[in-house]
């Protein structure tokens, strides 16, 4: 039986904080808000900061001492986003491994988002990868479209292995322009993934619960948190990253799946032990 990694996404680029009192954008928030979803099952961090103003930044200076600050605090994995906001640049996408995490996110392919272009051609995907393979930093390939696994096989084909050597993609679901999340695209986009590779979900905003449920009964792993819900049940917001954590650990361990300690998720990625 393989446990379910557990992946916190608390924070993303999106939200806004006057709207979402309970979204963590401090240093302070996001330390607090690890600790409590560590408790509660997760594995791993998908790490988007802020700055002073909660604004979604990519600053060098803050990334380092987050991942420091989340590492002294927890045993998470410490993941930070390379997508960062529609907004930024690739040049600071690519310094984001400068802050030595031990895993990235690197998405696979251009896709819309809302009314927004959220872009990732070729030339800047195969510049961040052979950067991930020089820093052996582990990447989670994240396919927001099933055009996305098409990049993927041809990443894998033209640049060989990943950082750790073990392939793990993440199926974001149900972002407005992106895959739906329900249960046909996602046996689509499981049956096209490379053979090894292991895969975690998360279905975005409504999807959520559908794509979890599909994703445990496909033997994949989970992704939660605020940057992908902010409703925990209909008209009710999410109080706390924790609760999602909380939901997701509960259907996990209802499935006989338990969630993955971060010791093992990190022999399982590929990821060196701290
Ligand atoms: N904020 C989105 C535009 C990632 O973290 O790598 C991109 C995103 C993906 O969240
Ligand atoms: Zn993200």
């Amino acid at each position: 039986m393989v446990k379910t990694l557990i992946t916190v996404a608390p924070t993303g680029a999106e939200a806004d904080k006057a709207a979402v009192p309970a979204l963590p954008v401090t240093h302070n928030e996001l330390v607090s808000t690890a600790k409590e979803c560590e408790a509660a099952g997760a594995a791993v961090i998908h790490v988007h900061i802020r700055d002073e103003n909660a604004r979604p930044t990519l600053d060098g200076a803050r990334l380092a001492d987050t991942v420091a600050a989340l590492r002294s605090a927890t045993d998470l994995i410490v993941q930070l986003s390379t997508g960062g906001a529609v907004t930024d640049s690739f040049s600071a996408r690519l310094a984001v491994l400068d802050a030595a995490p031990d895993g990235c996110s690197l998405t696979c392919g251009t896709v819309n988002f809302g009314n927004d272009v959220f872009s990732n051609p070729w030339g800047f995907i195969k510049d961040l990868y052979q950067l991930t393979q020089e820093r052996q930093v582990v990447p989670e390939f994240e396919l927001f479209d099933l055009g996305h696994v098409a990049t993927l096989h041809r990443l894998l084909s033209d640049y060989g292995p990943p950082a750790g050597g073990h392939v793990h993609c993440d199926l974001v679901m149900g972002v407005p322009g992106g895959m739906p999340g329900d249960l046909r695209t996602l046996a689509a986009a499981v049956a096209a993934l490379p053979s090894g590779a292991t895969w975690s979900a998360t279905g975005v905003g409504r999807a959520t619960l559908p794509v979890m449920l599909c994703a445990l009964a496909d033997g994949g792993h989970l992704r939660v948190g605020m940057e992908d819900t902010l409703t925990y049940s209909r008209g009710r917001p999410v109080a706390r990253n924790a609760e999602l954590v909380e939901r997701a650990a509960a259907l996990a361990a209802l499935a006989q799946r338990p969630p993955m300690p971060p010791a093992e998720a990190r022999e399982f990625l590929g990821i060196p032990p701290r």
